[in-house]
């Protein structure tokens, strides 16, 4: 990897969002993940390259790190927030399509559900690995999930949620989304779901973690 793509990885992995940015302590007054990508592009390094092989891989090790309790949510944030900064600097390229996304994730907190914490990180982290994501927010109802897939043929959804009374809404869900939509895959997860409630459902995926999302959602498209 080139040095300035292991630098924007780096980045990202211990969120250092720009220069003046105070966090982490021992990165004060280096550049961050917005100067570096912009330099990265002056330079010449092809956007893909710098998504891919920069941006995509800090946020892979801030994954690995999460689902190893390595580090805890705040840090996961400052990732996030060092990762969309830049990714800034490349949207121009998405909407040329010089930059193929690798899919479109729509994603939202079930109906009755308003807890979107847990539902941020996975969208953040499956953005963050080069995915466009289409987020519905929180109390999405079935409805809204099948036109938001219309809206984005191709695509795959997410669920998640917070309360037993509310996991619940998922298998509903689940039946209207496959009923309009047969080949669209659903993961889900939150903390009261399970690989046993998984398959009583019959949802395609259960991951505990974000990073178990991103896996998947990449082997889908491998
Ligand atoms: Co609520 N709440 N809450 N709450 N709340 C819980 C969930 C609860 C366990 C607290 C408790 O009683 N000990 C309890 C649920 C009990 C149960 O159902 N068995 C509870 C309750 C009862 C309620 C209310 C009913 C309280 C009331 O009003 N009487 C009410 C419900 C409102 C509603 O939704 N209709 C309510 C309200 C709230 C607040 C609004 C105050 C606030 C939410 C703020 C917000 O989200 N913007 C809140 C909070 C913060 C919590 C706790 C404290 C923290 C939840 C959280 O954000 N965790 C929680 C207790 C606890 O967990 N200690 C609690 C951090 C987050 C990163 O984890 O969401 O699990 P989590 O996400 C993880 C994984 O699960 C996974 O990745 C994330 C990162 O690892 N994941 C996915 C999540 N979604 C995924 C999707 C995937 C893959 C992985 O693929 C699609």
């Amino acid at each position: 990897m080139s040095e300035i793509l292991e630098k924007i990885a780096y980045c990202v992995e211990f969120g250092k969002i720009n220069q003046q940015s105070p966090y982490p302590p021992d990165m004060k007054g280096q550049l961050g993940a917005d100067e570096l990508t912009k330099e990265a592009l002056d330079t010449g390094l092809a956007p893909e390259d710098i998504l891919k092989k920069g941006l995509v891989i800090g946020m892979e090790r801030i994954g690995i790190k999460f689902r190893e309790n390595k580090v805890f949510v705040p840090q996961v944030l400052m990732s996030a927030k060092a990762m969309s900064t830049a990714i800034e600097h490349l949207k121009p390229f998405f909407q040329s399509g010089d930059v193929k996304r690798s899919g479109i994730f729509i994603i939202g907190t079930v109906a009755g559900d308003l807890h979107d914490i847990g539902k941020n990180l996975v969208s953040m982290m499956v953005e963050g690995n080069g995915w466009e994501v289409v987020d519905l927010g929180t109390d999405v109802s079935a409805d809204k999930f099948v036109n938001a897939i219309k809206d984005n043929p191709g695509s795959h959804v997410g669920l998640s949620a917070l309360l037993t009374t509310t996991m619940i809404n998922m298998e509903h869900i689940l039946k209207e989304v496959k009923a309009a939509s047969p080949e669209t895959r659903v993961l889900i997860g939150g903390a009261p779901v399970s690989e046993d409630f998984k398959n009583k459902i019959g949802a395609d995926f259960y991951s505990p973690d974000p990073q178990g999302a991103v896996e998947y959602l990449n082997s889908l498209v491998a």
